[in-house]
């Protein structure tokens, strides 16, 4: 089979789940390329060995333009902080490496349209790894609505709740908690979470035309792990938005790290005219079902476990019954990547599609600036 040699920057928590994805994938799926674990990118020249031995990869790199510059390197997978995509993804695609990048893919749309002009310019295979997509469950529900069953749809009703960040004693900044430092993320819950509602939102539901948001910033200081000084923190803790879908159907969206008890609960409920769903992301197997063309005497919340052969992506794994989990939905973006990059494509979501995942973002964070219904761009 055909090799892709990946070269992956960074090796926090999405390193290891790409890592993972790429490692198994082919012990699952037919694909047309076997992803080789060439090189790990890394600032801590130890922690990257270790990182290197623990996972496979063949070598390791201080230097992420080492990577980019590369002959070996087919493909360059983002898993660094927010700070660095652009530069890294611009540079990638220069060199003509295909690219796939975490989310969200820029720290605002400015940011994510150069991203999205470099790869378009060079022609290279590109994704962005909004994995809930891939989640079967949710897969299910996209082939549900496209298929018409739920009809006209009237509302969209998404939350990511969590509750990491609450103690007041939490340092912002640096290793593990850059994703409170808004420099380094962009923005708070706005760029982390609900960048994720939005991103299935729009697959699932089409564009978003205007929002209307309220964002609270709870702890105002917090000392800065780089610096040892107390710093007043700039990320959003919670964000809250009304939306209006182009085809007129409306929503709530709600992302907090304050939500004491919760620690990533994703939901989603879509009321349609002849059915509704309803996902959650701690019960990430089942889709709920309801139909009002079911006889009425029996007509109720279906609640399907989504492990058949004849589910999305199911096939590929256990037997009917048998769950998967939260790493598999990376190892399905691994394999339709793969199908795609073979033929030189990139697979949904790509830049282009997180670019409008951070336009909505951008809108809801200068609605909640200025209190006002802003238009997306
Ligand atoms: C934040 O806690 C986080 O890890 C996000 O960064 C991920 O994108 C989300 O999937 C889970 O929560």
């Amino acid at each position: 089979m055909k090799k892709l040699n990946v070269g992956m920057i960074g090796y926090g928590f999405m390193g290891r789940t790409h890592s993972n994805a790429f490692r198994k994938v082919t012990n699952f799926f037919d694909v047309p390329l076997q992803p080789v674990l060439k090189t790990i990118c890394a600032r801590n020249e130890d922690r990257a060995k270790a990182f290197a031995a623990k996972w496979g990869y063949e070598g390791i790199e201080t230097d992420w333009r080492k990577v980019v510059e590369s002959p070996d390197i087919d493909v360059i997978d983002i898993a660094s902080p927010n700070d660095t995509h652009r530069e890294i993804a611009i540079a990638a695609a220069k060199a003509g490496k295909m690219v796939m990048c975490e989310k969200p893919l820029g720290r605002n749309a400015a940011e994510s349209e150069e991203m999205v002009d470099a790869v378009e310019k060079a022609g290279v295979a590109n994704t962005v790894w909004y994995n809930y997509r891939r989640v079967p469950a949710v897969t299910l529900a996209k082939q549900l609505i496209d298929e018409g069953r739920l009809g006209r749809i009237f509302h969209y009703r998404a939350k990511f709740l969590q509750d990491w960040t609450i103690s007041t004693e939490l340092p912002q900044g640096g290793e593990g908690l850059w994703r409170l430092d808004v420099n380094v993320a962009g923005s708070g819950v706005t760029g982390d979470l609900l960048a994720h509602c939005i991103d299935t939102a729009m697959w699932l539901n089409g564009g978003i035309e205007e929002v209307s948001a309220v964002t609270e910033t709870f702890i105002k200081e917090r000392k800065h792990n780089l610096s040892g000084k107390v710093e007043p923190v700039g990320i959003d803790d919670a964000s809250l938005f009304l939306a209006r879908f182009n085809n007129g159907s409306l929503a709530t969206f709600e992302a907090t790290r304050y939500a004491r008890g919760h620690k990533a609960l994703y939901t989603l409920e879509i009321n349609g005219e002849h059915a509704s769903i309803f996902w959650d992301l701690h019960d990430l197997h089942r889709l709920q079902y309801f139909d009002h063309k079911d006889e009425g005497k029996l007509r109720g919340w279906r609640s399907l476990h989504i492990t058949d052969g004849d589910h999305p992506y199911m096939k590929n794994w256990w037997v009917p019954g048998l769950q998967i989990g939260y790493e598999h939905t990376f190892i399905h973006q691994v394999a339709d990547f793969l199908q795609a990059a073979a033929g030189g494509k990139g697979v949904a979501p790509t830049f282009r599609d997180g670019l409008a995942t951070d336009h909505v973002t951008d809108a809801v964070l200068e609605s909640a600036r200025t209190r006002a219904w802003t238009k997306v761009k």
